[in-house]
């Protein structure tokens, strides 16, 4: 049974640890657009044409044009009060806080997080296409002709550090490891509808023994809502500064 929340607070006592998962509702107060919402990202461009491997040998310089804008849309973004209250929770319980991403801005760290994984990538880093081994690039140009692509040295171009439909999430291994160590599991702005990411609420309800208290906060509810203790109803800029009591 999934309550509605009554109390819009979540107890955090010295044992806690807390898992928290954003998505793409996180950075919405932020001007970013999401995916899936009506004018959402999604909307203009495809998932198959810009976001799949497919979508990237079809027609590179598309794939670029998309996230060339969403590297000028993000860097004219500011971090909301959500992003705030997601950083002061880690000064306030420091390693016990442990912060996934599902976006790829960079509005967490401009927050002031700092102890946080992008399982999506990150949109201002780019990589060789062919993992030859060359290190990641910190990367905010914008790319919108297929001439302007940038080559790695190995004679392959580079792609966004984006991780597409097809491809494995970044850091499963530790990302499974925090959610059996949780004892509070915080989703944030996501619909639910993207796997591995939208099964971490069943992987910390089925702990045997554990199981952990899992949370949703968003203006609606998810795909994945029955797997959830309390749905908190409501923006993340309006919510999340006064939702952790700490004790
Ligand atoms: C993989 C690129 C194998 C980055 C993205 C079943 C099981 C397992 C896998 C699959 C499966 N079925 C299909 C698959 C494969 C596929 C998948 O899930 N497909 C879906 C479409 C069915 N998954 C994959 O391919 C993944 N890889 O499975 O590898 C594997 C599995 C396990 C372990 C190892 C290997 C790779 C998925 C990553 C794809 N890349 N994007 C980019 O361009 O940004 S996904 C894309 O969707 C974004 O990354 C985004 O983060 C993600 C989720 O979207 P949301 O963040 O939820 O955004 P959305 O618009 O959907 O929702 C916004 C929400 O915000 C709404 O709920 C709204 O109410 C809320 N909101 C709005 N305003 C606010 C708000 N909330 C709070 N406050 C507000 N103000």
């Amino acid at each position: 049974m999934v309550e509605h929340a009554a109390t819009d607070s979540i107890e955090i006592t010295a044992s806690d640890r807390v898992f928290v998962l954003t998505g793409a509702g996180i950075s919405a107060e932020s001007g970013l657009r999401t995916f899936r919402d009506s004018n959402g990202l999604w909307a203009g461009y495809p998932v198959e044409t810009v976001a799949t491997p497919e979508g990237w040998d079809a027609n590179p310089e598309l794939v670029w044009q998309f996230y060339s804008q969403r590297r000028r849309e993000a860097q004219a973004s500011q971090p909301n009060p959500a992003h705030r209250a997601l950083a002061e929770l880690e000064k306030r319980i420091g390693e016990r806080l442990f912060l996934c991403t599902q976006n790829v801005d960079n509005l967490h760290e401009r927050a002031g997080s700092q102890n946080l994984i992008h399982m999506h990538g990150e949109l201002f880093r780019s990589r060789c296409e062919a993992n030859c081994g060359a290190p990641l690039i910190e990367d905010s140009h914008s790319y919108n002709s297929i001439h302007e692509i940038p080559m790695c040295a190995c004679g392959s171009r580079l792609r966004p550090h984006i991780v597409w439909f097809g491809e494995v999430p970044l850091e499963m291994t530790r990302i499974q490891t925090e959610i059996d160590r949780c004892s509070i599991l915080v989703v944030v702005g996501t619909s639910g509808a993207v796997h591995p990411a939208a099964s971490f609420v069943h992987w910390a309800k089925a702990r045997r023994g554990n199981p952990a208290r899992t949370y949703y906060v968003g203006p609606e509810e998810p795909l994945n809502a029955s797997a959830f203790t309390r749905i908190i109803l409501g923006r993340a800029g309006e919510k999340l500064p006064d939702l952790f009591e700490i004790f």
